[in-house]
């Protein structure tokens, strides 16, 4: 497990200590990971120093997060009073500073700034960095600081972690070691009540899964049928959750498929792409769109383009692999 640093710690402790008003964000369409480590951190605060942390994001957030616990406590940033500086602004699993959205003015105007992150970025907003670009979620770092710190927690804060790492670890398959495991078994036994937890996400309206079916079923398939291309047209895009990752997912069990690639009419004149390698790279091809990503999902957006003539290139491009 990461061996926290105990001066950073204790400066952190300290900072929180000696705050007279606290916020304390993710990055903008929070994920599970970001809105559930914002919220548990939230909590741990409460409960240890007896002060609550203002909550706040920008964007949307899935219908799958509705039902966490706490979910009341985190404020659209347009509902937030942004003018007076806050003495200490915390940001969690937040990337870059481009995904910070509309909270950026408290960040502007924090007195100090800690972040707890575990993405790669050469360019930290924090006065004070509880990184950790080994762990597979933020929510597995806010753990660490509070068992480190000796911090008192309760159910909610389990659960939220619990979601936090699940979540961002697409239920351990990204794990990249046993950590999230051993931490989610040890919240467990703490009084997660998992079944209960996980079904709570099981949320998302009729009318957008039913849609997700629908495109699925019209898939088409090339190459022998190891590339799957699924199209989202204009009417069906505002009925999508998130990025169409159920698409994504139920294609990519298809026994011969290698390449996923969902095509999104977002609205006139701009098309998403999401682009999925079930073993190989696809960066390069959503680099040809001028898009990127990881190696294995990427994306880009296309403008000026119909969405045939769109799959048309995309065909191309995978042909000869
Ligand atoms: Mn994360």
């Amino acid at each position: 497990m990461f061996a926290m640093n105990e001066n950073e710690l204790n400066i952190f402790i300290d900072k929180i200590r000696n705050a007279k008003s606290i916020a304390i964000m993710g990055h903008k369409n929070p994920d599970g990971d970001s809105l559930c480590s914002v919220l548990a951190l939230a909590r741990l605060i409460e409960i240890n120093f007896g002060y609550r942390p203002v909550c706040v994001y920008d964007g949307n957030i899935s219908d799958t997060l509705e039902n966490i616990p706490r979910r009341g406590y985190v404020k659209y940033y347009g509902r937030v009073d942004m003018t007076e500086p806050f003495d200490l602004a915390i940001v969690v699993d937040y990337g870059t500073v481009n995904h910070i959205g509309g909270p950026m003015p408290i960040l502007d105007k924090a007195k100090f700034i800690v972040e707890i992150d575990h993405h790669k970025n050469d360019s930290k907003m924090g006065q004070l960095c509880l990184d950790d670009e080994n762990a597979s979620a933020a929510g597995e770092i806010i753990y660490n600081i509070m068992r480190a710190a000796g911090w008192e927690y309760d159910t909610d804060v389990a659960s939220l972690l619990t979601v936090a790492i699940i979540t961002d670890t697409g239920h351990f398959k990204f794990a990249r070691n046993g950590t999230p495991m051993r931490i989610v078994g040890d919240l467990v036994d703490a009084g997660v009540r998992i079944r209960a937890l996980l079904d709570s996400m099981n949320n998302r309206p009729r009318k957008s899964v039913l849609t997700d079916a629908d495109v699925v079923s019209k898939t088409q398939f090339y190459y022998h049928g190891r590339l799957a291309v699924a199209t989202v047209t204009k009417h069906d895009y505002r009925n999508l959750d998130g990025r169409g990752e159920m698409i994504l997912n139920i294609l990519s069990q298809i026994k011969g498929v290698e390449y996923i690639v969902l095509i999104k009419h977002q609205k006139e004149n701009q098309i998403g792409l999401s682009i999925r390698g079930r073993m190989k790279p696809v960066n390069d091809i959503a680099a040809a769109f001028g898009g990127g990503g990881h190696e294995f999902a990427a994306g880009a957006v296309v403008r000026d383009d119909t969405p045939e003539n769109v799959q048309a290139k995309i065909v191309e491009l995978f042909r000869g692999r």
